[in-house]
């Protein structure tokens, strides 16, 4: 009896002090992408869910902050969480760029020990929780408005991020970083003659307007994940953060979503107009070969120790 009442009484100012914690969260993409509206869906759907526990209270895109500067905003707990890519915060640590390498799907990830790593490098070098990827299933492409016959992009201008910069400069391309929100533009000007995007969402800006070609096949997987702030995370109690585990893996396991994403995004750009140019044979395999090469190389020369050790846990065995 006297035990059972220490117990309670123990456990009391944990329950009193239990409240709900409001999150601050912000996208990378721009806020009319279809990355946002799946995003704000599952928002509304933890707020109803998280009423007495948790809510999240969506800030907005680049607007609010940046694409390029929403890691930082994470690390220093400007926002408590972000939608974003790696690739938009390698100025963070440059690991982060290496998630579009993963050979295997996230659930695997988790089984082999790869998703344990990623947490524990972007807690060391960006004091961030990794909490899901909520994006797979997405090869990125060369959208192109000049045709090639080979992969050589030579005498070409083409839009990258930290994503295609090594394969993109490899196969000869002059590369020009942009953040989504200025591809629109630079296509319109002729600043660029194509631009890496992955399979899905070149409707979302009418790019579409702006491409007359798609280079197949694809390479690598667009990687977009929940990253949560360190410290606000320490903050959270057991229930909370449970809470907040449970909710991000339900959004995950749902990627299977994107392989029809993907499917319906390739007709969509047939139905555009959108000319493929396919690489065949030894061709393709070579194309897609020297990504993966180009790619690895440059992560592992950022990341001598970490980089190895990514590449073994990422490679599909
Ligand atoms: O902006 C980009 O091309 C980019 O790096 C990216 C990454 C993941 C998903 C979509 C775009």
């Amino acid at each position: 009896m006297r035990k059972i009442l220490l117990a309670a009484l123990l456990s009391a100012p944990l329950v009193a002090a239990a409240q709900t914690t409001t999150l601050r969260i912000v996208s990378a993409f721009p806020e009319n992408s279809f990355y946002v509206t799946r995003l704000q869906t599952w928002i509304q759907n933890v707020n109803e869910e998280g009423k007495g526990i948790l809510q999240l209270n969506f800030i907005g895109g680049p607007k609010a902050i940046p694409t390029f500067e929403v890691g930082n905003a994470v690390r220093t707990g400007v926002v408590d969480m972000a939608m974003s890519t790696g690739a938009f915060y390698t100025n963070v640590f440059p690991e982060s760029d290496a998630l579009k390498l993963t050979r295997m799907p996230v659930a695997e990830q988790r089984r082999n020990g790869a998703f344990d790593y990623i947490q524990k490098v972007w807690a060391e070098k960006g004091n961030m929780i990794y909490l899901a990827r909520i994006v797979e299933h997405q090869p990125f492409h060369l959208y192109l408005n000049k045709p090639i016959d080979k992969p050589d992009l030579k005498g070409l201008k083409i839009r990258i991020t930290p994503v295609y910069r090594d394969f993109f400069s490899a196969l000869g391309a002059t590369v020009m970083q942009t953040a989504p929100g200025e591809v629109y533009t630079a296509l319109e000007r002729g600043v660029v003659d194509g631009y890496g995007w992955p399979i899905g969402g070149i409707f979302d800006n009418n790019w579409q307007e702006r491409t007359k070609f798609r280079v197949d096949p694809g390479f690598y997987d667009a990687e977009v994940s929940l990253i949560m702030n360190q410290d606000a995370w320490k903050k959270l109690g057991a229930r909370q953060r449970d809470f907040l585990l449970t909710q991000t893996r339900l959004l995950e396991n749902r990627n299977d979503y994107w392989k029809i994403y993907g499917q319906q995004e390739t007709e969509r750009q047939a139905k555009a107009g959108i000319q493929v140019i396919r690489l065949q044979g030894a061709q393709a395999q070579e194309y897609v070969d020297k990504a993966y090469e180009a790619g690895w190389a440059g992560i592992i020369k950022n990341s001598p120790v970490h980089g190895p050790k990514m590449r073994e846990l990422f490679s599909q065995k």
